[in-house]
């Protein structure tokens, strides 16, 4: 029952997109501001196309709140597509390398490439980023916070202290449409895009999410479906041109001995009133997670982006129809969708962490999971096997 769990429908060019969120407990004050916060920061970036200036991407949650404040229901969010045109959009016949349309065609037995790409498309990730950004109305009951920003765009890196709190990390995010906390780089990467653009081309990046506040614990070792590195991974790699997906070190971890890859634990007396309960480490290699269970450290999840797949240039492909060669179908798109993706990654991996959450501190009311999560810490912080449990 407590299980925190959502789905999403809608097409590209159909009236909406729903993203349907069971298992949020009663008493959260849900944070509409912040929803339509992050649809506004996943419709921009540099680089999008022309469709993001034809949408207006706000929620209207039609269910699972009273005043404001959910009491326990199914919260329905609806998002309105202002280019609805799915009966009139034309076929498309030349599947794009890199896209859905060939694989999908193939196994829905048809040479309309729409009927696939129409749900394929990117554009349900604006579902996501509600369903995730609604999460977060209650992860902040819990102080449990989440950021996610772009690391690099092709091959322009960045470098910036990834250590740095959240407000600066924040405020250097939002202060360019690279939406990456480096100035410089981002300068670099709008140059970048704009040069893939006179070139008809495309560009992938990296994105990068952080999640602090977490107690030690979510996730489970006992099943591997409830292991949250894995869990996470499988949010972050589903996002629609996501090819990678990395935790801490990540493939780095490969090539160094164990003695340059584990953070040693030390115990800080003075941070034992913090969810770490005072077990700190040096470096943070392991990106917050050990045996598939957060470690007190801030989690750390990296997705890398292959370029968009629509070239205004083209690309070998087949008609479906004559089976004759012929340049891929072009369509209006974005030229790079990285900072954009940044957003979506951010919202589902707060998802996810609101749904492991779920899972240790059950209860139909926030409150109930509150004082779940306040006997725990203080459990973790004795350690003496529930001695000092004074609630007997
Ligand atoms: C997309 C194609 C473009 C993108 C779209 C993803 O849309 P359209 O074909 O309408 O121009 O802008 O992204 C979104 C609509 C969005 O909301 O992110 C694709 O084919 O994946």
């Amino acid at each position: 029952m407590a299980c925190l769990d959502y789905r999403t429908a809608g097409e590209s060019h159909g009236k909406a997109l729903i993203a349907l969120v069971e298992g949020m407990p009663a008493g959260v004050k849900v944070d509409r501001a912040l929803i339509d916060g992050e649809l506004t920061r996943r419709q921009g970036g540099y680089g999008r196309g022309g469709r993001m200036r034809i949408e207006r991407d706000t929620v209207d949650i039609l269910s699972g709140l009273r005043n404001g404040v959910t009491i326990g229901s199914p919260v329905a969010l609806h998002l309105v597509n202002r280019d609805h045109r799915i009966d009139e959009a034309p076929p498309v016949r030349r599947p794009r390398p890199g896209h859905a349309d060939l694989a999908g065609s193939i196994k829905w037995l048809t040479t309309d490439c729409r009927e696939t790409l129409e749900r394929a498309s990117a554009r349900e990730t604006a579902a996501r980023v509600a369903a995730g950004a609604l999460s977060r109305s209650l992860l902040r009951e819990l102080g449990i916070e989440v950021l996610g920003y772009v690391v690099s765009v092709s091959d322009v890196d960045s470098d910036f202290d990834e250590t740095a709190t959240f407000v600066d990390l924040k405020n250097a995010r939002d202060a360019n449409e690279a939406y990456c906390p480096d100035a410089v780089a981002a300068d670099r990467m709008i140059k970048t895009i704009r040069e893939a653009k006179k070139a008809k081309d495309t560009l992938g990046g990296v994105v990068e999410v952080q999640v602090r506040g977490v107690p030690i614990g979510l996730g489970s070792s006992m099943r591997f479906q409830d292991r949250l590195d894995g869990r996470l991974m499988q949010a972050v790699g589903s996002i629609q041109a996501f090819k990678g997906v990395e935790i801490g070190l990540g493939f780095e971890a490969a090539r160094r001995p164990g003695s340059r890859v584990h953070d040693e634990i030390h115990f800080d007396p003075n941070l034992v009133d913090t969810p770490s309960v005072g077990f700190v480490r040096k470096s943070n290699n392991a990106g917050g997670l050990e045996g598939g269970m957060t470690n007190g450290a801030p989690i750390v999840v990296r997705g890398a982006m292959k370029p968009i797949s629509t070239l205004l240039r083209g690309m070998a492909s087949v008609d479906l129809v004559s089976k004759k060669a012929d340049q891929s179908t072009y369509e209006r798109s974005d030229i790079s969708a990285v900072p954009a993706a940044s957003v979506v990654a951010e919202n589902v991996v707060a998802f996810e962490i609101a749904r492991a959450v779920r899972e240790k501190f059950a209860g139909d009311t926030l409150r109930e999971m509150q004082v779940a999560y306040d006997w725990f810490l203080t459990q973790a912080k004795s350690l003496d096997g529930g001695k000092s449990d004074t609630a007997e």
